[in-house]
Order: C-alpha cells, then structure tokens, then sequence
C-alpha cells in the first residue's frame, strides 16, 4: 500500500509511505508504485505521528449530571459528585461509556490513551471493566491504566490495599492524590507509598499532584525528590500540578532545579484546568493552570491531556485533543509561530515520552504503520481550521477516517 504525497511532520516536502504488512517500509519522494500496489493519493495533506491522550478519566467519563450537577465548578464538588454515581457502577455501565469515549477518540486521530481509573472503591468494578477493555480494543487503541486513589490512600478506608490490589490486578500505573489527604503528612506518605509500590511492582507512576489554588500545596517536590533518589526518574509524571501556578517564582527556581534533576514528566489539563480552578478568588481570577512554558523552556518534558468527557469535572467534550492544545496555547501565552506550528508535540512526541511508548512511536522506515492524516499542509493551518482528521492508520490497519469540514459562503 502507498500513501501518496503527505508533509511528513510539517516537512517542506511532499512524501510517499510504502506499508507492507503493517510495517513501514519505505518513505520518500515519489516513489514509484509496484504492479497492483494499492495507492492513496492525499494530495498534500499532513502527516503525523498518532495522538495521544496522556490523562483522561475514562471510568467517570459521559456521566454528567447522573445523578447530580456539579454546580460550583469545583473539582471538591466534582468528586461529591461521582462518590454518588460511583455507588451506582456496574461491569457493563462502565463498558457501555468507555466504548464510546474510546470510539470519540479514534475519530479524532487518538491510537494512545493512558486513564486513570478510581481504586477508591471497594469492590474495584471499573478497574476490572477496563482491564478486560484494555485487552479487548488493543487492535484499535493502546491503553495504559493509572490505579488512582480519587479519594486517598491514606485518608481512605483500605486505601493502601485498594491500590495494591489494582496494581496487581494489571494496572500500568500508580496513581497517588497528595493536595486531597486529610494532612501534609498523609500527602508525604501516601506519596512514599506510592513510589515504593511501583518500584515493587515496576510500574509507572502518575500522581494526581497539587491540584489545588493553594501555594502551599507541594507534594512536587517530594514527588520529584523520591523519583531522582529511587532511580525511578521519567518512569514519573505530575499531572495537573497547578498549585504551581501560584508559587511565588523564589521558590519556583529552587523547585526547578530539582524537576530538572529528577527527570519527571508533566501532564497540563488546560480545558479543566481553566474551568476548575480559580473557583474561590474574586479578582484578579487564577488561571490554575501550570507554568508549561516555563518547563519547556528548562527542557522539562511537558504534554497536554483532555482529563475529562461530560463528567462531574467538565460538562463539555467531544473527544478531541484540537481543543486542548488549541486553548492551552491561548492560557499558556505560546503563541509564537514556532509554538504554535510544533504545539502538535504537546498531544504526540512528547506524550508518547510519558507514556514510555519507546522507539516504535514515530513516522520512520521499519516502525509499525501508526500514523494519522489532517486535511491541512501543516499543524499551524490544522490547528487554526480545526482541520478533520482524514485517516488513522494503527499498525497499517484503517482505524478510523472522516472527510473534510465543508462550509461556504453564497456570495
Ligand atoms: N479527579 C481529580 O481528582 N481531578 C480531576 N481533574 C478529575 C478527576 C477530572
Ligand atoms: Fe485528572
């Protein structure tokens, strides 16, 4: 199969992939197209490696106001909320939405998605439900399931065991909430804890960090301190952290030393990240959101999650990343033409670094035939026209396709 002139990654130059078998097996300039070799020809259109949701909440996610609104706004009030829908969980509930969350994300070009899946609950049913999904759509969509203590490890009954017991059930990830715990010492040990289980077990970690507007919530740093010392290093991400959007900079230039040194990962949620935070000020209103550009520029890898699909935390969503890069570019102030033309980073490359995807993520001869088409000649124009995602291609099987948006006007 030949997939006819494509800008490989924002290239200046149109490019044909050769895929045999699901493998990638040549890419260049007009190749010339073998007898009975099937061919698409796109004409021009951008090439890229697949998106990836790095943080999304697949287990709560279409449950919004069932059975109640989450009407301050508030992620306290959100987790309320789902205390009362996740009374209500069963097997096939959470298989009925997590197929259809993970169908909104094929059509928008996700192949990756790693979610976090709530252990604060005695009987586990969501994370049993999407274990068994995790196996079952592996074809179609990669999935990497975060064991996370929505309402603590510490401050929840069992919560310790809770946790191992997903992780032995076959989670990928440890998941921890210091900024939720009842204490500042809870947040330090429930964090210990955390990372002593990964390290048990060898698995990543993922901390729901500091998501709160308070400047003296800083479970960071000991989550960045116990990943450089346990070796751990970018095995670790700090989703959310936007406490750190209200440290006051002395104490963020100590701090970045450190998340330099340990190598962690960030997860920024701008879509609900703007929507939940800032809840209790007046005016001026926080943005909450955390400092990425500041990370980026100190070379700290940092990628963009959606979070949340209709749900006790946001009450919009549609399933596409456009959205989440196209508002985290505005509230970050990344608007420079460079920022926004790579911007695609914050949802591919520097996702797939998070998730630990390894060499096979990326557009090269030898890989799996992974790769997704927008009908744009680079991300800037994908980006600006909300552009449709024509094609997604997974290992050189057609995942899901869509066809141009068409507007005019009639004078
Ligand atoms: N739970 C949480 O603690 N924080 C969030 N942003 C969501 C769920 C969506
Ligand atoms: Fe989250």
């Amino acid at each position: 199969m030949l997939f006819r002139n494509l800008y490989i990654e924002n290239a200046e130059k149109l490019q044909d992939i050769r895929v045999e078998e699901g493998v990638i097996t040549e890419i260049g300039e007009a190749l010339l197209p073998r007898e009975g070799e099937e061919q698409q020809d796109f004409g021009g259109k951008l090439a890229l490696p697949p998106f990836i949701e790095s943080h999304v909440h697949l287990d709560t996610c279409l449950t919004a106001g069932d059975p109640v609104w989450n009407q301050s706004g508030t992620l306290f009030e959100g987790i309320e909320c789902w205390a009362k829908r996740k009374e209500k969980l069963t097997r096939q509930d959470v298989r009925e939405r997590v197929g259809r969350a993970v169908r909104l994300y094929a059509m928008n070009g996700i192949q990756h998605i790693r979610t976090h899946v709530d252990v604060t609950d005695p009987k586990l049913t969501a994370m049993e439900a999407i274990l068994e999904m995790r196996e079952e759509l592996r074809d179609v969509m990669d999935i990497q399931v975060v064991a996370f203590p929505q309402e603590g490890i510490e401050s929840y009954p069992n919560g310790r065991k809770l946790l191992e017991d997903a992780v032995r059930m076959g989670a990928d990830c440890v998941g921890a909430i210091p900024h939720y715990e009842f204490t500042r010492e809870y947040s330090v040990s429930s964090l210990n804890y955390a990372v002593a289980l990964a390290e048990k077990y060898d698995k990543l970690v993922d901390v729901h960090c500091d998501e709160i507007d308070d400047e003296a919530s800083r479970g960071l740093e000991t989550l960045a301190a116990r990943a450089y010392e346990s070796g751990l290093t970018d095995r670790v991400t700090a989703s959310h952290t936007t406490a750190m959007h209200s440290y006051n900079n002395a104490y963020v230039q100590r701090l970045m030393r450190l998340i330099q040194l340990s190598g962690i990962n960030f997860v920024s949620n701008p879509l609900v990240n703007t929507h939940l935070q800032g809840r209790i000020d007046t005016y001026p209103k926080r943005r909450g959101v955390t400092r990425v550009k500041e990370l980026t520029q100190a070379g700290v890898n940092v990628s963009f999650g959606h979070d949340d699909i209709f749900d006790p935390w946001y009450p919009m969503g549609t399933g596409t990343l456009r959205d989440v890069v196209f508002l985290g570019l505005h509230v970050c102030q990344m608007m420079g033409y460079e920022d926004i033309m790579n911007s695609y980073r914050f949802i591919s490359t520097n996702a797939a670094r998070t998730l630990h995807l390894g060499e096979s993520y990326s557009i090269r001869v030898g890989n799996p035939a992974s790769f997704i088409v927008l009908d744009a000649k680079n991300y800037y124009d994908a980006l600006n026209q909300n552009a449709a995602v024509l094609l997604s291609c997974k290992g050189g099987r057609v995942v899901a396709q869509g066809v141009p948006g068409k507007k005019e006007a009639l004078f």
